[in-house]
């Protein structure tokens, strides 16, 4: 028996890294029938059938998993937008921080696209998430801008890609694995040229015994499983804020003496992003009362 990692699936074969090598494996039908299924990134036992061939035999616990993209054992996931086609979706994006919040995953926001024309107000605007806790940055797939940051963040840690389509995840891959193809003088491993939308989440095998997730884009998220009590235990400034509200376990919604609605008011914590929590808190409260009808 040996362990691996699920690197992608189709054509009902399974793709398993396993010590630095792809085994193509099938999988027990009693795991195939598993509700939970087996996702990419799942660390799994298989047992070899013949030349870097197998059978996986066992699914083991997850660390953690994301349903959009559908992932497991992620360290870290880079939110990807664009400075336009398409224009930043900042509601997507911060539902995106809650799900990663909530899921132990650390969150870099990536804004991509940043040699378009009128990029600058959108760089700008990443304040609100830098003054918010978040890291934040700014690059080109294109004119490689920052991607010797985005290089050093993601060596050694399993990175997931996510954000809508056409946003530009694996443009920004594809030049992660040039440039390592022009340090090692190795061929590069394309995952397909721009205008290929990806239809399936695959792990890339990277630097350090690291992986660079490729996901496909989504414009819809929900944030599952997440209370209207819980919701702004992921916004990290309201965290820090919530010590002084006079209530505790205050939403900061309607409560008197809510210290975040006067940060809010003193411009402190952005008025924008606390619209949107208060958007999604509706959305969260609409879809508990739709629960008990
Ligand atoms: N101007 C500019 N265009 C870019 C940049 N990065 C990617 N693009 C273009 O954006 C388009 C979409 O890029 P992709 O990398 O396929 O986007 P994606 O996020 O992987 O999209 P999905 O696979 O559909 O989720 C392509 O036409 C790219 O050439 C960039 O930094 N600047
Ligand atoms: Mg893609
Ligand atoms: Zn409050």
């Amino acid at each position: 028996m040996k362990q691996g990692i699920l690197l992608k699936s189709y054509g009902g074969f399974y793709f398993v890294w396993v010590a630095g090598e792809e085994y193509t494996c099938a999988i027990r039908g009693k795991l195939r029938k598993d509700p939970g299924g087996i996702i990419v990134g799942d660390m799994v036992h298989i047992s070899v059938t013949g030349d870097h061939a197998g059978v996986i035999e066992e699914i083991l616990p997850r660390r953690n998993r994301l349903l959009r993209p559908k992932v497991a054992n992620i360290d870290q996931a880079l939110l990807v937008l664009a400075s336009g086609h398409p224009a930043p979706d900042w509601l997507l994006l911060d539902k995106m921080l809650v799900m990663a919040m909530k899921n132990h995953i650390q969150p870099i926001i990536c804004l991509n696209k940043a040699d378009l024309a009128n990029a600058e107000v959108y760089i700008n605007y990443l304040d609100i998430y830098r003054q918010a806790g978040f890291p934040a940055l700014a690059v080109s797939a294109q004119t490689q801008a920052g991607v010797e940051t985005v290089r050093r963040l993601l060596q050694g840690k399993v990175s997931v890609f996510a954000g809508p389509s056409g946003v530009g995840k694996s443009s920004l891959i594809n030049s992660l694995l040039a440039e390592d193809a022009q340090e090692t003088g190795e061929i590069s491993r394309k995952l397909g040229r721009g205008r290929h939308t990806t239809r399936y989440a695959q792990l890339i095998p990277w630097l350090d015994g690291g992986f660079l997730a490729d996901t496909p884009g989504f414009s819809l998220l929900n944030v599952a499983d997440v209370k209207k009590e819980e919701l702004c235990q992921y916004y990290p400034e309201m965290v820090q804020a919530a010590d002084k509200c006079r209530f505790q376990g205050c939403i900061h919604q309607n409560e008197p003496d809510c210290s975040v609605k006067e940060l809010v008011t003193a411009g402190v914590i952005s008025q924008e992003r606390y619209e949107r929590y208060l958007f999604l808190l509706e959305e969260i409260k609409n879809k508990e009362e739709n629960l008990y009808d």
